[in-house]
């Protein structure tokens, strides 16, 4: 159901065509930009009080803000796994969380929403945080040479990345498909073993760190803080963690302006993957001690900077009313994630999940159901709606926007919601909805109902609201989202018929 601000406007198809000449009207440009770990409470559009977020507030306003926008995984991989292939992460094997030498996840034969888009004459680039392997199945990545297979072999025309995700080694810069500033007589070497006896590591060296570890976290540093893997060499290509955000802020504009002055008649897909607020947190200079939360907070002001840094440029370059803007997030919150950040410390009363329980690693609502809002000014009227979609249908939908039909066997999971994510009236979402974690606990959603299946009786719930514990639930547990959004009284054995409907259909999915 959408709750409108203003009048709506007549239902034409295709989906884009909803402005007056729809007929001469291309399809939009488009920015995904997906927050890494944030919650549903962590926006200022979503409830928070304890510090502003202008800029993402403000596509909200815009725009249509979900209450039941979901990514479709409680981890980082698996959710960009399916955003960009459309498939549901657990149909293959080794899309958990990667580690820094994990092969290409996404090899060429699986088309991706890139892929599709270039049908239409899109313009493709990834920007940010990858974290879906680079290099061939069973090799891994050649650091040193090209790293090929990558984004480029799937359908994007321009990638800059940070390869991994920030915690884990190594801090540079992918572009296209080299090392940026690679120096070939410091060669870069990433492993899981110390490469020495005497190499500095967390623990050898914790003393000297400028931010300390709180579990895992505590092998090869750089610029002052330990990470997960270790590596030597590549001096030079080396980042500092500060200047992620302006990096990618800079890189996304580049390519924008180019964009339009190469092929301002053809349209643009920009996935801007942020690291924000993902461990380390370590925001630029001029965010930190912005909030009272501490670098958790100030890297979401940090992201709301970038955010108004795109759309600003959007204005200035005279497309905002031809581009569209889906904000997302990979996974619900997490405070402590391994470092020592003040997260847990300074929470105060902010909510980081909202009113969900739960978070990151976890099916619980907390862990899935997160900001989700898409803004396209002069098409999408300002509305709140509470259709349930999901990251996962964003292949299908852009396809449907660019008119590009989708082969048999591509994004397979991947529903046609562009009329939900559009707002419009009686347009309506999913009807089921199975999430994961990076393993195997799942749940089914349907309607108000949501089940759960947990491989044993406990549940990883390191999260929010120092819950730190792990979380018993029975195997299979179901919850009514109508009347206890915070999945606290288990059904399973009050409606059984329910229960074993949706244990059914999860069934077929996990099977199928
Ligand atoms: C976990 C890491 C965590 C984070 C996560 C991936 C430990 C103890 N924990 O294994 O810090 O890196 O993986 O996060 O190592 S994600 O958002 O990229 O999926
Ligand atoms: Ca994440």
């Amino acid at each position: 159901m959408i709750a409108r601000f203003a009048f709506s406007f007549a239902l034409l198809l295709p989906a884009w065509a909803v402005a007056e000449d729809a007929a001469e009207k291309q399809p939009p440009n488009v920015i995904v930009i997906m927050a890494d770990d944030m919650g549903y409470g962590d926006l200022s559009c979503y409830g928070a009080t304890a510090f502003e977020t202008p800029h993402i507030d403000a596509l909200a306003e815009r725009g249509v803000r979900f209450t039941s926008g979901y990514c479709s995984a409680s981890t980082c991989t698996p959710t960009r796994f399916s955003l960009l292939t459309g498939m549901y992460a657990f149909r293959q094997d080794g899309t958990g969380i990667a580690p820094p030498n994990s092969p290409a996840l996404i090899q060429p034969e699986t088309k991706t929403v890139a892929d599709l888009l270039k049908k239409a004459n899109y313009e493709t680039a990834v920007i940010g945080k990858w974290h879906l392997g680079l290099g061939e199945k069973g090799e891994g990545p050649d650091w040193n040479g090209e790293l090929k297979p990558g984004p480029l072999e799937i359908g994007f025309d321009r990638s800059f990345l940070l390869p991994t995700t920030n915690d884990r080694v190594p801090q540079v810069y992918v572009d296209q498909s080299r090392v940026l500033n690679l120096d070939p007589a410091d060669p870069l070497w990433v492993g899981r073993k110390k490469p020495s006896e005497d190499h500095p590591t967390g623990i050898t060296h914790r003393d000297e760190l400028k931010m300390d570890w709180s579990h895992g976290h505590n092998q090869t540093i750089h610029n002052g803080i330990s990470r997960i893997g270790f590596y030597t060499g590549g001096h030079a290509a080396r980042f500092r963690d500060e200047d992620l955000a302006d990096r990618w802020v800079a890189e996304s504009v580049a390519f924008m302006e180019q964009h339009e002055q190469k092929q301002p008649e053809e349209p643009f897909f920009l996935f801007f993957s942020s690291h924000d607020l993902h461990v380390p947190r370590i925001p630029h200079e001029r965010f930190q001690g912005k909030t009272p939360l501490g670098f958790r907070g100030d890297s979401i002001v940090q992201l709301d900077w970038c955010v108004g840094e795109l759309t600003a440029t959007l204005e200035r370059l005279g497309i905002t009313e031809e581009t569209l803007v889906v904000f997302c997030s990979d996974n619900g919150p997490v405070l402590d994630d391994g470092y020592k950040d003040g997260a847990v410390e300074l929470i105060g009363d902010h909510k980081a999940a909202g009113p969900y329980r739960g978070g990151k690693y976890s099916v619980f609502e907390g862990g899935v159901r997160t900001p989700f809002i898409t803004c396209w000014p002069g098409t999408i009227e300002p509305a709140v709606s509470d259709e349930v979609v999901c990251t996962i249908d964003l292949p299908a939908s852009l396809a449907a926007l660019a008119d590009v039909e989708i082969p048999a066997g591509v994004a397979p999971d991947s529903v046609n919601l562009a009329p939900a994510l559009l707002g419009k009236e009686g347009a309506e979402g999913r009807e089921e909805l199975v999430v994961q974690n990076n393993g195997n606990a799942f749940a089914i959603r349907d309607g108000r109902w949501k089940l759960h299946r947990h491989p044993g009786g406990q549940t990883r719930n390191l999260t929010v609201e120092q819950e730190l514990a792990n979380t018993k639930v029975p195997k299979l547990a179901l919850f009514d989202l109508e009347t206890d959004p915070r999945e606290t009284t288990n059904l399973a054995e009050e409606r059984p018929e329910i229960a074993a409907r949706l244990a059914e259909r999860l069934e077929t999915y996990l099977t199928g």
